[in-house]
């Protein structure tokens, strides 16, 4: 079963940001799909058991904030 997690992030300056971080997110094997949106400032994530804290700690350990 597939849940969707969208999560806020700050810290985006740049396209390769989003990038960053969205090679980040599709690196655990637990995500789906991962659209992280610069201009929206906001990320999606299909996942299938992780939790919002856990993603939050991926995007936390690439240099940015989210919420
Ligand atoms: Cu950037």
């Amino acid at each position: 079963m597939n849940n969707t997690i969208t999560l806020k992030i700050k810290g985006m300056a740049c396209h390769s940001c989003a990038q960053r971080i969205q090679q980040a997110l599709m690196a655990d094997q637990d995500v789906k799909a991962a659209d992280v949106n610069l201009a929206k400032k906001k990320a999606v994530i299909t996942t299938g058991s992780k939790d919002k804290a856990h993603f939050i700690k991926i995007i936390q350990d690439t240099g940015y904030d989210a919420a």
